[in-house]
């Protein structure tokens, strides 16, 4: 039910961020907020101290900026100031350095992607000894130390998913709304398939980030399914970009150099802009599938039911409501400093109407990491049906 509200919400009208942001017409309120540009978004703060930190893996990528709008626009609408501070490079050190400079500043709370799994203890424990609550989302902080993790969509289906995605891309056959989960898409798709063994190349951000290692590990648990058996290689031809452009492009150089791999998989927005450009301007035949946003993908992919969609190197690919995931990130936040949501297994809290989306309820899970998750998002599959609709506002 929860994700069928999501799908909805998702599919009439999201107001995304900054410049490209469309606003949604009829169904205004809240959302209007969304749509401020970012810097003049009450929230906002130019100092730290009593700010509710917001830090993404680095400065310059757009899930990250979508993603503090959010972020902010919800902090805003609860009358709490709050700042971005995100490094310039895509590592643990950078990250560190800055929260270091956050709990000397006196910062409220912080919500974080990370780039690692490890190197922050030292940092995070002092965060814990100043009360500067940890919430983590996108990519997981440890679970020693954080309050719970926001959990854009189950890991299981994302990985799954962009699986299935990919050997249909490869064989051909179309994305069909009336079928999601593309489970039995693909199973047709494998069972009408007689050509070489499907090789599978990805294109990751760091070879350390937690939130893209764990979708790898479920991809490999796809892959491991009997219907792959004999027609799809259950190795993945992994490659890092670090979620920067030059290098992600360097990386899908290498793929098409190569010419081992039949379809990319890039489970990164960073990864998949870079490899649509390079695959596009080769003219290559190597597919593309994965995360992105439809506003950088729409020169690589199909927007109109009249077009070909296996004429575009990415026919289809996944993302969710990035706006919607830094606001619930807020809503956490909010719920540990003024509701005693502590983040333990079964605690509960409420997150304020915002945006399109009523009042909503959340329930911290074990997530399988020694720690707790609260699943706030689904993935949402683009592809020619409706990519017209996104590519202005997400
Ligand atoms: C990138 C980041 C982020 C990921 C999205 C899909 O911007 O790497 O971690 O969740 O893509």
């Amino acid at each position: 039910m929860k994700n069928l509200k999501k799908i909805l919400a998702l599919g009439l009208c999201v107001a995304m961020v900054g410049a490209t942001l469309v606003g949604c017409g009829s169904k205004a309120a809240p959302a209007a907020d969304a749509a401020a540009p970012a810097a003049e978004a009450a929230g906002n703060s130019t100092d730290v101290k009593g700010a509710n930190v917001f830090m993404f893996k680095s400065v310059g990528n757009a899930f990250g900026v979508i993603m503090y709008d959010g972020f902010s626009s919800y902090m805003k609408q609860v009358g709490e100031a709050c700042i971005e501070k995100s490094p310039a490079e895509t590592t643990v050190a950078a990250q560190v350095q800055l929260i270091d400079e956050a709990i000397t500043g006196g910062a409220k709370s912080l919500s974080i992607s990370t780039n690692g799994d490890t190197g922050f203890d030292e940092v995070f424990a002092k965060a814990q000894s100043n009360n500067i609550p940890v919430v983590s989302v996108d990519s997981a902080a440890s679970a020693d130390y954080r309050i719970t993790h926001n959990n854009q969509a189950s890991s299981a289906d994302i990985g799954a998913m962009q699986v299935r995605a990919a050997v249909m891309a490869v064989c051909g056959v179309p994305f069909d709304s009336a079928d999601p989960s593309m489970e039995a898409s693909v199973e047709k798709a494998l069972a009408d398939y007689s050509g070489d063994v499907i090789n599978i190349g990805v294109l990751s951000a760091g070879i350390d980030t937690p939130v893209q290692n764990g979708w790898i590990a479920e991809m490999e648990k796809e892959l491991a399914k009997d219907v792959y058996a004999g027609k799809v290689n259950p190795e993945l031809d992994k490659k890092y970009g670090d979620d920067e452009a030059t290098k992600s492009t360097t990386q899908a150089q290498a793929f098409l150099a190569e010419n081992k791999v039949q379809v990319i998989i890039s489970p990164t927005t960073v990864g998949i802009a870079a490899a649509g450009e390079v695959l596009t301007q080769a003219k290559s035949t190597i597919k593309l599938t994965g995360l992105g946003l439809p506003s950088e993908m729409a020169n690589y992919m199909p927007a109109s039911d009249s077009d070909d969609e296996f004429s575009f190197v990415c026919p289809y690919m996944m993302l969710w409501d990035v706006s919607h995931l830094g606001a619930s990130t807020a809503a956490i936040q909010m719920a540990v400093q003024k509701d005693g949501f502590d983040g333990k297994v079964g605690s509960k809290f409420k997150m304020e109407a915002w945006g399109e989306y009523g009042e909503e309820e959340f329930t911290a899970e074990d997530n399988g990491d020694g720690g707790t998750g609260v699943l706030t998002g689904i993935p949402y599959t683009f592809y020619k049906g409706n990519m017209a609709d996104w590519k202005d506002k997400l």
